[in-house]
């Protein structure tokens, strides 16, 4: 087998890599580890697909921003003078230089730092000095990419051609949403954590419960740890929270069709390019929120919510994120590869735009859950790491109720297929 595109041999060991993956087990160690696997995930994944990067809350106002950074690429996401959301490169056309270096903030215009390359925030280059007569600004504008939104969430895609499925996801997937009215909603909390592992870990390690019983014991005052469980894996330690766990689902069934909200879950995450699954999950205890035995954190409710027993919206999309809609919060995730071995996890928290801080909620009341079971997490995937790099590590087998991390692996692994193919010469 041969390939045109540099480095041969590098190529043609993943495509083997990828062609030899034992369904049902996990991956072998170079997926996680070799920087050119990690090469080649920004592209054919983090170049091809679309990545959720921030919520409409973060940008509420024209000439807000975020900038997001995709290993070496940098975006500005922004809300132009007209309100429309859009997704620059944080690239000068003169002479390249980075334009914005703040995490988030607010401009006017856009101003190169170097020779002061005035921009709009739409990206129109509205003012170059000294160039030649003939100069035509209107070749330099900044350079954009595709940017999708659905119930206040951003998605960009860096291909020249987005996948098309996008739409049909978010005509899906909105009606959920919306009793949230995120573009609308507060930030009241961000933080960052980096993680000494690949990024796949990260999501792998989201897409199960199976170590939650064992590692989360504040998230499992609230959250029932039987994501994709079915009755024959329950435990017999297990049963009692069964039990609740049952009964607490009659119950969000009776409010989801008092409410008139959809129900039903829609697992789609190995099915199609823009990878997704929705469903409704009760919460234990109170059943009203992440705070210590279900507790509510924020006493204002968010967007239309009406009841506090509304459950755990739960989204989780390829390849880079998950969400909980709570009846008086939102918690976004996105997870930003940095390299090989090293990946960033953003956790933003939204509340109602009214929510006062200090008599509505307080950030420790409202992260403090999450806080720690991100931190948790984060050290799984670390151990994670180091023993698939262990050189004894040979992968193994995905328990039953691991079935979301098999779905989210199938999906990488046909996407590097799929991405691979036009780049292989037939074998002899
Ligand atoms: O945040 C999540 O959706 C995942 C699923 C269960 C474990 N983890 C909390
Ligand atoms: Fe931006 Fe020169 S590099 S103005
Ligand atoms: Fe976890």
């Amino acid at each position: 087998m041969s390939f045109k595109t540099a480095p041969a041999a590098n190529m043609a060991e993943i495509a083997a890599m990828v062609e030899r993956r034992e369904v049902g087990y996990s991956l072998e160690s170079a997926f996680y580890a070799s920087q050119e696997v990690y090469d080649l995930d920004i592209k054919a994944i983090f170049g091809q697909h679309w990545i959720f990067v921030a919520s409409e809350a973060e940008i509420p106002e024209p000439g807000d921003f975020v900038t997001i950074e995709i290993d070496t690429q940098s975006l500005i996401i922004t809300r132009d003078d007209d309100e429309q959301i859009r997704a620059i490169r944080n690239v000068c056309r003169h002479r390249g230089s980075r334009l914005l270096e703040d995490p988030c903030g607010s401009i006017g215009n856009i101003v190169c730092p170097y020779h002061q390359w005035t921009y709009r925030a739409d990206g129109e280059l509205m003012y170059a000095e000294s160039q030649s007569p003939s100069f035509d600004k209107s070749k330099f504008n900044l350079k954009q990419v595709h940017v999708r939104t659905v119930g206040g969430l951003i998605f960009i895609c860096l291909a020249d051609e987005a996948p098309a499925d996008f739409d049909e996801v978010a005509s899906v997937i909105e009606p959920y949403l919306r009793s949230y009215r995120i573009s609308e909603a507060k930030v009241a909390h961000q933080t960052d954590l980096v993680e000494e592992g690949n990024w796949k870990l990260v999501m792998e390690n989201n897409r199960e419960c199976h170590h939650c019983d064992a590692s989360h014991p504040e998230l499992i005052t609230s959250y029932f740890p039987f994501l994709r469980y079915s009755e024959e894996d329950v435990t017999p330690r297990m049963r009692p929270t069964y039990e609740r766990y049952l009964a607490a689902t009659a119950n969000l069934d009776n409010v989801c069709s008092i409410n008139g909200v959809p129900r039903e879950l829609r697992h789609e995450l190995d099915t199609r390019p823009t990878g997704f699954m929705i469903m409704r999950l009760p919460l234990d205890g109170d059943g009203a929120s992440f705070g210590p035995d279900g507790a509510q954190v924020c006493r204002k409710l968010i967007g239309d919510v009406t009841t506090p027993q509304f459950g755990d919206l739960s989204l989780h999309m390829q390849p880079n994120s998950w969400f909980h809609f709570l009846s008086d919060h939102v918690i976004v995730f996105t997870v930003l590869p940095i390299g090989p071995d090293r990946s960033l996890v953003r956790t933003t928290w939204l509340v109602h735009p009214d929510a006062v801080e200090g008599e509505d909620y307080t950030i420790e009341g409202l992260t403090g859950v999450w806080k720690a079971t991100n931190d948790q997490d984060r050290v799984l995937v670390e151990k994670a790491q180091r023993g698939v790099t262990d050189p004894s590590y040979v992968p193994g087998p995905y328990a039953l109720v691991e079935d979301d991390v098999e779905s989210f692996i199938n999906w990488y692994v046909r996407r590097l297929h799929d991405y691979l193919e036009p780049h292989r010469e037939s074998a002899e």
